[in-house]
């Protein structure tokens, strides 16, 4: 062995499950883990395993990061994703991640809501962190060297690390990530060791039955998000692939990367696979390598999968379904055989999942085929929304059945149809965009006594947010100014995208938004 070599620690959780999994013979630690499509910078297995020991030390050793204390990470895709997350996991701390593109007010309120004690960022998006006086590292070195940075602690210790022996047991917290659930503003979503250690079981499974660790797969998807973060930042490393990554989205140079590095495998979603097929023919780039393209987060349209598998015959398109609160993936299709008989279907149940179908009137559970709501038990249940008992009794009951809000059926074998989203939740690309947050926001300009924000369904992005607004008696508004206000507030993604100028928003007696019928009254309203 080299000096390099320390035995992983007898612990539970996450870090040392998956460094346990890391390949460990000599030259599979040369095999490449990340390479940064923008960058062309890579990092091998075996730089991983030795960033994640010297991180892990000196937070432990020369930051004092303890047990149960959250860090917040703050950062677009990159090669030091995976270490950092990695890192403060096996010091039996808890990471935060949150969109790099949300506004300082949106930070502010995670930052405090989670309970952070330090914040992990980059240099573009340090002054979002400052206001709140949290202290921060950067992930690479500044050029006025007076904070510390990621690489910097990972250099300090580089091969001679003294590893923390923190125990860490299954039922500790791992993580928490953001969600607004089927109601509200976005909650902290208390994933656990053993829930990311059993949904990465099931990656493997994926993995086992569809693909091999010679693949080389592209994220595009933001570790940040739980798609993101068990795919890319923790449960393929534990497979052994290769990820070639990037750092914010775009079309044509994820197309070039594709080439440049013999992608074989996209996990995406629907807006990509719906630009794949708009799109991909007027980029001069060879598609070839590729194999399987994912797609999962929002609806994929029927027609738009049809035209996919015409247009790329040797790509299997393969949907899976999923939430944060499940930790990630609750269905998924086991084969291209099973996703081409099922068209309709987003995958099926994937096995740990126990489903039930209820009766959104009578409460009553349904036999297969009739919908409902979808109700799941696994052991990928979040625990809880963050010091929110009311919401997580809300949302867990007492036997531990997680309510999806989502509307829809299971056949006979299993495979999972999804109809229609019954929660609040608004999707844009794929992202959450929690009406009563904006809501909030539209409730805070002077001039507007009440507003209701509801989704209106767009061919490009799945759905974009439309507010319904009462203004002031004698005051006026326009449109424009409506959406510019919220646009000042809120991260791009979450944008107010049209605004209708109403009376009053219909109420049920117990004061709750009656969204159906705004709903019913926008379609009307969009097609006149
Ligand atoms: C119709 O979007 C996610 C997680 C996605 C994911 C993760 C791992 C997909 C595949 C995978 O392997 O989480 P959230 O919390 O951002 O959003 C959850 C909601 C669901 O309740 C549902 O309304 O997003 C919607 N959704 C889908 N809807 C997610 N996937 C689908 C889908 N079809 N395939």
């Amino acid at each position: 062995g080299t000096k390099h070599e320390i035995p992983t620690k007898p612990d539970l959780g996450t870090a040392n499950f998956v460094l346990s999994q890391f390949p460990q013979a000599h030259l599979a630690e040369a095999r490449i883990a990340f390479i940064d499509s923008g960058t062309n910078r890579s990092v091998s297995y075996g730089e991983l395993r030795r960033s994640i020991y010297s991180l892990a030390s000196a937070l432990f050793n020369r930051l004092k990061v303890r047990k149960g204390d959250v860090v917040f990470v703050l950062s677009p895709n990159s090669t030091l994703y995976s270490t950092i997350c990695l890192a403060v996991l096996s010091v039996g701390a808890v990471v935060t991640t949150a969109n790099p593109i949300n506004t300082e007010s949106e930070i502010a309120k995670q930052v405090h809501d989670s309970g952070a004690k330090l914040a992990i960022s980059t240099l573009e998006d340090l002054h979002k962190l400052v206001p709140t006086g949290i202290p921060t590292i950067l992930t690479s070195r500044p050029f006025d060297g007076n904070m510390l940075s990621i690489e910097e602690l990972i250099e300090d210790c580089y091969g001679s690390p003294q590893l923390p022996q923190v125990p860490v047991a299954q039922s500790d917290t791992a993580a928490i990530l953001y969600s607004s659930g089927t109601t509200g503003r976005s909650k902290g979503v208390l994933l656990t060791h053993a829930n990311i250690i059993s949904i990465m079981r099931l990656l493997f499974w994926q993995v086992d039955v569809s693909g091999s660790q010679d693949d080389v797969f592209f994220a595009f998807i933001p570790m940040f998000h739980i798609y993101g973060m068990i795919f890319f930042g923790l449960g393929l490393l534990c497979i052994g692939i290769t990820t070639v990554l990037m750092q914010k989205y775009d079309f044509q140079a994820m197309l070039v990367a594709i080439q440049k590095y013999k992608v074989n495998n996209l996990p995406a979603v629907p807006p990509v696979i719906l630009a794949l097929v708009k799109h991909s023919s007027k980029v001069k780039c060879d598609l070839s390598s590729l194999k399987r393209v994912g797609s999962g987060a929002a609806p994929l349209s029927k027609e738009v999968a049809q035209e996919f598998r015409r247009m790329f015959p040797s790509v299997e398109l393969r949907q899976g379904y999923g939430l944060t609160e499940s930790s990630g993936g609750a269905a998924f299709f086991a084969s291209d055989k099973d996703a081409k008989a099922h068209p309709d279907s987003c995958g099926k149940l994937i096995p740990t999942f126990c489903a039930k179908v209820i009766d959104i009137e009578t409460g009553k559970p349904l036999p297969p085929r009739k919908e409902g709501e979808l109700w799941f038990k696994s052991p990928t249940i979040m625990k809880e929304y963050l010091g929110n008992m009311e919401e997580t009794s809300a949302t867990i009951d007492s036997e531990g059945w997680l309510r999806t809000g989502d509307l829809g059926y299971i056949d006979e074998n299993g495979f999972v149809y999804i109809v229609e989203r019954i929660k609040e939740l608004i999707k844009h690309n794929g992202y959450q965009v929690a009406p009563a947050e904006l809501e909030s926001v539209l409730l805070s300009h002077p001039l507007i006594v009440d507003a209701a924000v509801i989704p209106v369904e767009d061919e490009e992005t799945g759905q974009i947010p439309m507010a319904y607004v009462v203004i002031a008696a004698g005051s006026e508004l326009s449109e424009d100014q409506v959406i510019q206000f919220v646009a000042g507030e809120v991260a791009p993604y979450k944008k107010v995208r049209r605004v209708s100028f109403i009376d009053t928003i219909p109420k049920s007696a117990a004061g709750k938004i009656l969204r159906k019928d705004l709903v019913s009254q926008s379609r009307h309203q969009l097609v006149s």
